[in-house]
């Protein structure tokens, strides 16, 4: 078929109705929202010449991503959860705020409740046999301030990249704690470093990604939530330096600052002080939390999570 067949007041009218702009009920904001996606699909199916097999077809890929429950692996797949934190960067600035540890992508495989602990924790429950890693650092206001009591929600990967929850081997919780910031503003955790994600084999988001010619794997990194009363609260990640996919993550989580040193410790009087036999891995990460202002963009995300069982 040829393509632009529809002339663009016939589509605006249509769209409008569809949104029910012509009935007084209803969410004002959906109707918005949902008149200016359907224009915007309609042209594009219009100008593309979306033939009916081809549209038909992404009904059933969705379809079948909503059943396997990918959209929160598509979303950041396809850059729209990085895009979401480019705007909110962009939000920030423009508010006049700056500074900060910069965010990144929160993923889809956040688990709320985690164990909480005072100013340290074991991460991993010893059943992995990975490296040995230390990570510790302390939590501050922009101006330098050490935030006693702020809360580090941290999240990872184990070796074989599955995250605990989602891979029903693990146990409840495994690589997932919250730990609270002591007097100085300190966090330790030893935990194992990570390997990177992929994502499912067979899944829909792997067709999709095959189908560009992309691959789905993320390097390994570590997710954190950091909180404070009256700052900020900030979502992000650091990677683990030397991944190969370092630069090349897709989900397009990875960003300059967050990239720390990884020591490799070898040292006898290092490693038996910690009780360990072998080399470790140790990472010093500080996080600088923004003050809270009145009438700046959230940062608390109002995100539907899989629940603990
Ligand atoms: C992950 O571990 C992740 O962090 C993201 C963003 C997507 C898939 C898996
Ligand atoms: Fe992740």
């Amino acid at each position: 078929m040829p393509a632009n067949l529809i002339k663009r007041d016939v589509v605006t009218a249509l769209a409008a109705r569809a949104a029910g702009l012509d009935q007084p009920a209803g969410d004002p904001r959906l109707k918005h929202v949902v008149n200016r996606l359907l224009a915007d699909l309609m042209v594009a199916i219009d100008e593309l010449d979306i033939s009916m097999d081809e549209f038909w077809r992404g009904i059933a890929y969705l379809t079948q991503a909503g059943k396997q429950n990918e959209f929160g692996l598509i979303v950041p797949g396809i850059v729209l959860e990085h895009f979401l934190d480019l705007r909110l960067d962009e939000a920030e600035r423009r508010a006049g705020l700056a500074g900060g540890t910069v965010r990144t992508i929160e993923g889809p495989l956040y688990i709320a409740g985690a164990p909480v602990s005072k100013g340290e924790a074991r991460l991993d429950d010893g059943t992995d046999d990975g490296e040995v890693l230390f990570m510790e650092g302390q939590v501050r206001g922009v101006s330098g301030e050490p935030i006693a009591g702020a809360v580090v929600d941290v999240w990872h990967a184990n070796t074989m990249g599955n995250y605990s929850h989602f891979d029903p081997t693990q146990a409840a919780f495994n690589l997932r704690r919250r730990i609270e910031t002591d007097k100085d503003g300190g966090y330790r955790f030893r935990s194992i470093v990570p390997n990177g994600y992929a994502c499912p084999p067979g899944s829909q988001t792997e067709k999709l990604l095959q189908a560009m010619g992309r691959h789905g794997n993320r390097p390994a990194h570590v997710h954190f939530f950091v909180s404070a009363p009256g700052y900020r609260k900030l979502t992000t990640q650091i990677n683990i330096d030397g991944d190969k996919y370092l630069h090349d993550d897709f989900a397009f989580g990875t960003r300059d600052e967050l990239i720390p040193r990884v020591e490799r410790i070898t040292d006898a009087g290092e490693i038996h002080k910690l009780g360990l036999n072998k080399p470790f891995a140790r990472i010093r990460f500080d996080f600088s939390l923004i003050k809270e202002v009145a009438g700046a963009p959230a940062t608390i995300v109002a995100r539907e999570h899989a629940e603990a069982a």
